[in-house]
């Protein structure tokens, strides 16, 4: 590995229009690669530290400190060293940030640098990024990930007209273009069946899912069924269902305001429980409030072995809380978001430990993205069973699925069943 020269960090803005990171590598041959890292809305508690400035700027959004922390710390302490590997580096990256959860420096800046980092050694190698990933795990590519597309949206990423966040279709032909031309179909449809049910035009949310005014969590499945139907797919076979709860952002006192009154953790687990029996549903992502452990293992032990019991908030890809959620038997399934915890190699310990416990991985994207593509190579690299774009709308979405696109046409490799 040549010496690296120089490391510099330039603020750009994400999808929602706020400041993120976008670090630079140049490495003394010559090779030069950038990363760019995404922002959550719906965050969990245990997530690594975004570093924002605060004060008027960008709303307290700014990325300022977090570019110095690249420009300043980082780039002087690592510039004119050669680094071994991926593990060095985010271990070097780690000691220079010296807190549990990266509050120095910053999880957006230490990704940007980590992720840079993959970047300019897979051109270096004169490999493909997905190569690089999967040689980082040792991991033969067998076939491709199945997309979970976003359909509607509430929650946090729609302004809470409904309180869960999103409802994605699962198209389940065996290649991505197929799986993209369905999900074309079933959107259409959905646009239209929004025109004549609530005189509205295509009104998107922060990740381009569709948010109609419905009148009820209910009313949201029918349409999405109705409009699986109407594209002329088969609800359960051609398409099936995924729902992104979020519930930790309308719990509050042992309460889940799914109704003005809020329903307990044990009515909860029944709702949920029922949608699953009543809709195609193949994954369920925080059905339950990130401290809620208790109701995760009730709901874990009535839906496990049909669906996904997906964490997201309840895990924050952090390997202590995975460890937690296995032995305590709360999930099935790990939605891996590589800015929750800060470095590529870190995110390899939450992988194996989710794989090693024999559960199913979702690699998924946030709701403030870039145009940057990694997240496709990632979730090939590491072989994925899901990955989580957003909707087929809106080119910081678009990159990804074009990418994952490009990559089936160089491996020909089919979907995974
Ligand atoms: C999620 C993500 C992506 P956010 O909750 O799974 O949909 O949202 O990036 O806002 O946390
Ligand atoms: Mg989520």
């Amino acid at each position: 590995m040549p010496t690296i020269t120089s490391i510099r960090g330039l603020e750009i803005l994400d999808s929602r229009g706020r400041p993120t990171v976008k670090a630079y590598l140049e490495l003394a041959d010559g090779v030069t690669a950038a990363a760019s890292v995404p922002s959550g809305a719906s965050t969990g508690k245990s997530e690594a530290h975004e570093l924002r400035d605060g004060g008027k700027r960008y709303h307290g959004y700014g990325c300022q400190n977090a570019v110095r922390s690249i420009n300043d710390t980082i780039n002087l302490s690592i510039s004119g060293h050669s680094i071994e590997n991926q593990l060095v580096l985010d271990n070097y990256l780690l000691d220079l940030d010296g807190t549990a959860n990266k509050s120095q420096l910053g999880a957006n800046s230490i990704l940007a640098v980590s992720l840079a980092f993959s970047r300019a050694m897979s051109v270096y190698q004169q490999q493909p990024l997905y190569h690089y990933f999967s040689y980082l795990l040792k991991q033969r590519l067998q076939y491709m990930p199945r997309p979970t597309i976003n359909l509607f949206s509430g929650g946090k990423h729609a302004g809470a007209q409904i309180p869960i966040q999103d409802l994605l279709i699962v198209p389940m032909q065996s290649s991505t273009s197929e799986v993209l031309e369905c999900a074309y179909a079933v959107y259409q449809a959905a646009i239209k069946l929004c025109q004549q049910q609530y005189q509205m035009r295509a009104l998107t949310a922060d990740e381009g899912g569709l948010a109609p005014p419905f009148k009820s969590i209910t009313e949201m499945f029918e349409v999405a069924v109705q409009s699986i139907e109407n594209s002329g797919y088969r609800p359960g076979y051609d398409v099936k269902l995924a729902v992104d709860v979020a519930s930790s952002h309308f719990y509050q006192d042992h309460r889940y305001y799914v109704t003005s009154d809020g329903v307990s953790g044990a009515q909860m687990t029944q709702l949920l429980t029922e949608w699953v029996t009543q809709y195609p549903i193949i994954s369920l992502e925080d059905g339950l409030a990130e401290e809620d452990w208790t109701h995760w293992t009730m709901l874990q032990q009535a839906i496990g072995s049909e669906c996904l019991v997906l964490g997201d908030d309840l895990l924050c890809t952090n390997p202590g809380r995975i460890r937690k959620a296995i032995d305590q038997n709360s999930a099935n399934a790990l939605l891996l978001k590589v800015n929750q915890i800060g470095t590529v190699s870190e995110a390899i310990d939450a992988l194996m430990l989710a794989r090693n416990a024999g559960w199913k991985v979702t690699i998924s994207a946030r709701s403030g993205e870039t145009e940057d593509d990694w997240l496709a190579d990632l979730a090939v690299g590491w072989q994925a069973d899901y990955i989580k774009i957003g909707s087929i709308t809106q080119s910081e979405r678009l990159s990804k699925y074009n990418r994952l696109l490009e990559i089936e046409r160089e491996l020909q490799l089919k979907i995974k069943n």
